[in-house]
């Protein structure tokens, strides 16, 4: 019997709820799953969604034929994005179409292969290996590891089944690769994780300092939005390697890599000691300037200059041009929170911005640009480190809110946050944590030190993996693969990274039996037996009327917004957007009354001295391994991006190293000649690129193939736990005769 031809009971009960629309679909022979639902729009509609890759939220018009997505086009009323889209954008549509889509539910057999088999069968094994493991060593032996890019109702879906459903206590996400290190700085500065800015904000500074953000690669069109900045801005860019970015910038500091925290509290330093603060605000607004002062007072101009290799001019000019500014403002992404020091570093930014007052006015801020299509999504409705909405899993009364406002009893909701994604990577490597459950991330490629977690994953009794696609390094290891829908396949909500929400929705059928995760959920929850806890959960839209109800009295509450309609009516609505709110037009930055959301009102200095790098390099491992983004048509681990032929020819197939001249000639190595990268744990090969953007000394290798992170070695954030993924040592050579390198 073909495996799709037996329909599981709960999907049968799905399908009443969904209405007339799905009654008609299981009636046809072989008609299928929710995936395969109608798209519920005009046969040659044209429709905007929010595009799914990064943080920006660009919206795109998607056009349809015979109900049948074609093409799309940057939406041009947009507030976001104006009318334009990176290459990714464009091409958003290509990746649906692929070969090696999820089609079937594939479960591995007695023999190690993985063979389709019905849903019917790939819940059982769910719901049957992972029971087994929870009554063999307890609830906590099975983990799950979520994403910032599956809409916010799904995200919250699966958190609130997996923790109040199945009794899990520890999820993390792929956003503790990318923002863990903002949320923590900004919980501790400002009493809630909450960028303050709008995008407006690039247009009216008149001082725009990027701290670790290659934004011309990693978020085109906010750089486009720079780029309409008629005040003709000072752009500072403070990266070690001379980016697109620094290139396009008036000011570019090439700073030792992870010397920014020295670096600010010496700039904090000069601006102090010459006078240049706001003490009116310090005094009104802020907690832990004095001794802030005094902390930094140590940081002299000649100690910063041999720390950073900045020279003394430099120093200066960069303080004077945060002086000479009006309306400054500071942003930053992961040159700053991928660091063994992110969380004080990003807290040494926003101090910059609290003692010069730079924050709560148009053109300034203390701004984090988060990466993925949902990252902030994640951060505040995800159950993983926050209960959903924002709030601590340690408060009884946060706790007791979250019960009565979803109707369960209290005693469902784990009293305690769950371990943070490197902790459950030794969790099942010491033996307690026995299941996962992998969903829209692909660690097999993008968690740190790759030889250690291959070693791992092998430990699991079982491993579940529900993706878009069969052929990620990640689903290759499953037990279990459950075939999800993608982005333009699914309804729901994306909150980008100046606060805004946005609509996606249903332009393609999903291939094959693939489900939208929420659909998946909802099955999981069913055949676990705790579909009673989510009836009222029966549609994305009725999530998001959930998650508002739980949005209340948060800094983050939109109970102001109807609905998707009213969302899409006013190009997107930035949060908070309380029912007290009278317009949801125009952009909103936070903090413009000078409160914060600290009971007393005010922000917070923090501060700390700076700690030596974990892997500092030797004589055998020279050289500093730098990794990010690598080109705007690229996307992570790539599973998506490489699908598109048009992207595939704008950037590199195969690894490069990016080296300088000088550590070239030194190793006799020319452009693009073969060579091999050595970390302690690995040695990968690649195509060498000379290139004066890196200083001697270090290199830089793309984070989108899967050598790079073969090569990163363990080292975290104490506070937020995030991965040092931009420092560790390497040495570069040409090969030899021993080397089997692919
Ligand atoms: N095209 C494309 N765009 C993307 C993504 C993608 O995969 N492809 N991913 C999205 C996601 S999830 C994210 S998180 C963002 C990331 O966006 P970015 O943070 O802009 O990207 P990265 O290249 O990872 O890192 C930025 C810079 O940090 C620098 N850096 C390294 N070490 C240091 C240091 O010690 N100090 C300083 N100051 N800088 C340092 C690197 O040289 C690099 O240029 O991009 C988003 N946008
Ligand atoms: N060395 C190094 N490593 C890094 C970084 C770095 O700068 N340097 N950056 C880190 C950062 S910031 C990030 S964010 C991570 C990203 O790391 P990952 O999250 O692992 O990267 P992606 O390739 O985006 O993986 C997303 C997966 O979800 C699948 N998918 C897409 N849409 C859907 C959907 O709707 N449903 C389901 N079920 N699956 C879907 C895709 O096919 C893909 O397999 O990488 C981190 N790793
Ligand atoms: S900038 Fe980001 S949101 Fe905009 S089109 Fe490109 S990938 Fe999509
Ligand atoms: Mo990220």
């Amino acid at each position: 019997m073909s495996p799709g031809r037996r329909r599981h009971p709960l999907l049968d009960l799905l399908h009443q709820r969904e209405g007339a629309l799905t009654r008609d679909l299981v009636r046809r022979p072989g008609g299928f799953g929710l995936g395969q639902l109608p798209v519920r729009l005009a046969p040659d509609a044209t429709t905007p969604m929010i595009c799914g890759f990064c943080s920006t939220g660009c919206s795109l018009d998607v056009h349809l034929q015979q109900g049948e997505s074609v093409n799309l086009s940057p939406t041009t009323h947009y507030p976001v994005n104006l009318g334009m889209a990176c290459p990714k954008g464009w091409e958003a549509l290509t990746p649906l179409r692929a070969p090696d889509r999820a089609t079937l539910p594939l479960l591995r057999d007695a023999q190690g292969r993985l063979q389709p088999v019905s849903w019917d069968k790939a819940l059982d094994a769910f719901v049957g290996r992972f029971k087994t493991i929870q009554q063999q060593h307890g609830a906590d032996a099975v983990a799950f590891l979520s994403t910032g890019q599956i809409p916010t109702e799904e995200m919250a879906l699966l958190g609130a089944v997996a923790k109040f459903g199945m009794g899990l206590v520890h999820g993390d996400g792929n956003t503790r690769q990318c923002m863990s290190t903002a949320v923590v700085a900004y919980k501790e500065a400002f009493g809630f994780d909450a960028p303050p800015y709008t995008y407006a904000d690039f247009e009216s500074s008149d001082v725009i300092v990027l701290v670790g953000s290659n934004l011309c690669i990693s978020h085109p069109i906010m750089w486009e939005r720079i780029c309409r900045n008629p005040h003709n801005p000072e752009i500072v860019v403070v990266d070690p390697r001379r980016t697109e970015t620094a290139v396009a910038a008036t000011q570019h500091y090439a700073l030792r890599p992870k010397s920014d925290l020295t670096l600010l509290y010496g700039v904090a330093n000069i601006l102090i000691t010459r006078g240049w603060i706001d003490s009116a605000f310090i005094r009104g607004h802020t907690e832990g300037f004095e001794e802030f002062a005094h902390h930094v007072s140590r940081f002299s101009i000649g100690r910063v200059s041999a720390a950073s290799g900045l020279t003394v001019e430099e120093l200066e000019r960069l303080a004077t041009t945060i002086h000479e500014g009006q309306r400054v403002s500071f942003w930053w992404t992961m040159g700053v929170n991928q660091s063994h020091e992110g969380v004080r570093t990003a807290q040494a930014i926003i101090n910059l911005a609290l003692m010069t007052g730079s924050i709560g006015r148009p053109g300034t801020g203390a701004n984090s640009i988060t990466g993925q299509c949902n990252a902030m999504g994640s951060r505040l409705f995800s159950n993983t480190t926050n209960l959903l909405g924002g709030r601590p899993f340690t408060s009884p009364t946060a706790r007791r809110t979250v019960a009565s406002r979803l109707g369960i009893d209290v005693t469902r909701i784990p009293d305690r946050p769950g371990m943070a994604y490197d902790q459950i990577i030794e969790a099942i490597l010491a033996g307690s944590i026995k299941g996962l459950w992998v969903i829209a991330t692909n660690p097999a490629h993008s968690w740190i030190n790759q030889p250690h977690l291959a070693d791992v994953l092998d430990r699991l009794d079982f491993l579940v993996v529900q993706d878009m696609y069969t052929s990620t390094d990640t689903a290759l290891r499953a037990d279990l693969v459950l075939p999800a829908a993608g982005w333009g396949e699914k309804d729901g909500t994306f909150i980008n990274s100046e606060r805004r929400f946005g609509v996606l929705k249903k332009v393609a059928r999903a291939p094959g039996e693939a489900l939208a995760d929420f659909y998946i959920f909802k099955l999981v929850a069913a055949a676990w037996g705790c579909a009673d806890l989510f009836e009222e959960w029966e549609c994305p839209e009725a999530v998001f009327q959930i998650l508002k109800r739980l949005s209340e009295d948060q800094p983050c509450d939109f109970t102001g917004i109807e609905g998707y309609r009213m969302i899409e009516e006013r190009g997107g609505i930035q949060w908070p957007f309380t029912r007290l709110s009278r317009s949801g037009e125009g952009e909103r930055r936070l903090f413009e009354d000078g409160r914060f959301y600290h009971p007393d009102g005010r922000a917070r200095f923090v501060f700390e001295d700076p700690r030596p790098v974990r892997e500092a390099t030797s004589s055998r491992y020279p050289l500093v391994l730098l990794t990010g983004r690598g080109s705007s048509a690229q996307w992570h681990t790539q599973t998506r991006t490489e699908k598109s032929p048009m992207l595939r020819t704008l950037a590199p197939r195969q690894a490069y190293v990016e080296i300088s001249p000088g550590d070239a000639a030194d190793r006799r190595i020319h452009p693009n000649d073969r060579v091999v990268i050595t970390s302690s744990r690995a040695s990968v090969g690649a195509r060498a690129f000379v290139t004066p953007t890196v200083s001697p000394g270090q290199v830089f290798v793309p984070m989108h193939y899967p050598e790079t992170n073969q090569l990163t070695g363990s080292s975290f954030d104490p506070y937020s736990r995030q991965p040092s993924y931009k420092h560790c040592a390497v040495e570069v050579r040409l090969p030899g005769p021993a080397d089997q390198l692919s």
